[in-house]
């Protein structure tokens, strides 16, 4: 009956997305929990390169379930245009194997507005650099609950009175949010899109508690594939520099509906290197030569908003932290190919703050923006890492800089990735 969790253990874009499509054939289900459109998942399948962001990397693999549950927010254009992207690229089977929860929230016209204004009204100078597709403001209603509206909503009568009913309160807010300007929200014309949306999606509508459930009650295998990392988790990450999810291990009880008893392995997702897209502290980030050295070679942009990434070395502090916090059983290292070329690499081992050195993670953003990275310094290798398929085959250099990264995280390495391709992958025993 194996659970089996793909979690990020840095900010996001360890390329979990290809893990998650490697490992959905040995799975009934693939379910995604926690965030929205603001993932950005890149799977090459046969040469061809798919990015979804909303929709379960499973939905690439025929057979499979793919599940978006009740902790997803849900933008339903987004969603729509994925399908038929992937309709028109001749992925089958959709139609029935791709289920969205009626208790997920959906992103409204509103939310994109307030992620705006809300971005761009930090009290102490620094963005959170949202991604703008309207994740926090909705899962904001969500827990403020007055104004929130759920998939399960968009079919019931009471609909276009509480579009109404909600326009009217946040539209003076808004409003005052962004300087004055009014959105503009018409309630009719919002009402018409979504029921347009809602009769699209309606196939694929159902209360997937109850379908995951039963599932893993006849010991179904089922695939756990989170998003962005854990660093961004809104409880757990480097606050207030996160996104609105529990995006590390421990949103996927949360999220999905299903007990933890259910989950027996957990795989943590860890880049070779570390990148963080957005605003927040990043104590190992190398905003010189070296940074874009890696941000060239690992192409580090924004799948979703083609930001250029901010790049820096590995950060084991932070990673032996959340593989810690997120029950990791062991480590996937993805990218390694992108160090090929550097004589010498750094990995953080520990952190200096207020005179003292310590491996502890600190909880409050200040003293992770205080602390000053302890760096430890390893051979690079010259050798292209992209058609190595065995560990055997890795230059000694790699070998140790892999051994290095598993003793300071305290777990094994399992898997190493050498290239985007799912060939391009080391089962490492
Ligand atoms: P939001 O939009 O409210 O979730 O933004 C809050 C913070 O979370 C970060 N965030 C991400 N970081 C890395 N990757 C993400 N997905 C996309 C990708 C991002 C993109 O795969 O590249 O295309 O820019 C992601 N989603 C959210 C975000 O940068 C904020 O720091
Ligand atoms: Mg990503």
């Amino acid at each position: 009956m194996p659970g089996t969790c793909v979690i990020g253990l840095q900010w996001g874009d360890e390329a979990k997305g290809k893990l998650v499509d490697l490992l959905t054939p040995r799975h009934d289900f693939v379910v995604r929990y926690q965030g929205g459109a603001n993932a950005g998942h890149t799977v090459v399948v046969g040469g061809e390169v798919y990015k979804l962001s909303l929709l379960p990397s499973g939905v690439l693999t025929e057979g499979v379930t793919s599940v978006i549950t009740g902790g997803v927010v849900i933008n339903p254009a987004k969603a729509i245009e994925e399908l038929d992207e992937l309709a028109g690229r001749d992925v089958r089977g959709l139609e029935k194997n791709l289920k969205i929860s009626d208790r997920a929230h959906v992103i409204m016209p509103w939310h994109f507005a307030e992620d705006r204004a809300l971005d761009a009204n930090t009290t102490d100078g620094e963005n959170i650099g949202t991604t703008q597709r309207g994740i926090g403001p909705c899962y904001r209603d969500k827990v403020a609950r007055s104004h929130a509206i759920r998939i399960g909503d968009l079919y019931r009568d009471e609909l276009r009175q509480h579009i109404e009913h909600i326009v009217a309160a946040k539209t003076p807010v808004i409003a005052a949010m962004s300087g004055g300007a009014s959105p503009e929200l018409d309630p009719q014309a919002i009402y018409d899109e979504y029921k347009a949306y809602a009769e699209r999606l309606r196939p694929h509508v159902c209360d997937t508690n109850e379908l995951l459930l039963t599932a893993a009650e006849a010991g179904k295998r089922i695939l756990f594939e989170g998003a962005q990392g854990a660093l961004l988790d809104v409880d757990h990450g480097t606050f207030p520099f996160v996104t609105s999810s529990n995006s590390s291990g421990v949103g996927i009880s949360n999220g999905s509906g299903l007990p933890a008893r259910y989950i027996n392995h957990t795989l943590g997702v860890v880049k070779a290197y570390s990148t963080r897209v957005g605003g927040g502290p990043f104590p190992t980030e190398q905003d010189n030569a070296d940074g874009q050295k890696l941000r060239d070679q690992g192409n580090e942009y924004g799948t979703v908003t083609k930001r250029p990434r901010r790049c820096g070395w590995l950060d084991a502090v932070a990673v032996r932290y959340t593989a810690r916090l997120g029950g990791v059983d062991a480590i996937a290292v993805m990218l390694l190919d992108v160090l090929s070329g550097f004589e010498e690499l750094k990995i953080c081992n520990a952190y200096e703050l207020d005179g003292k050195t310590t491996q502890v993670f600190p909880s409050h953003v200040d003293d992770i923006r205080r602390v000053k990275p302890v760096y430890e310094s390893l051979p690079g290798w010259s050798e292209d890492l992209t058609g190595v398929r065995s560990m055997d085959d890795l230059p000694a250099n790699a070998l140790a800089y892999l051994e290095r990264v598993s003793e300071l995280v305290g777990r094994p390495v399992s898997i190493v990735s050498v290239g985007p391709g799912r060939e391009q992958t080391i089962l490492a025993g």
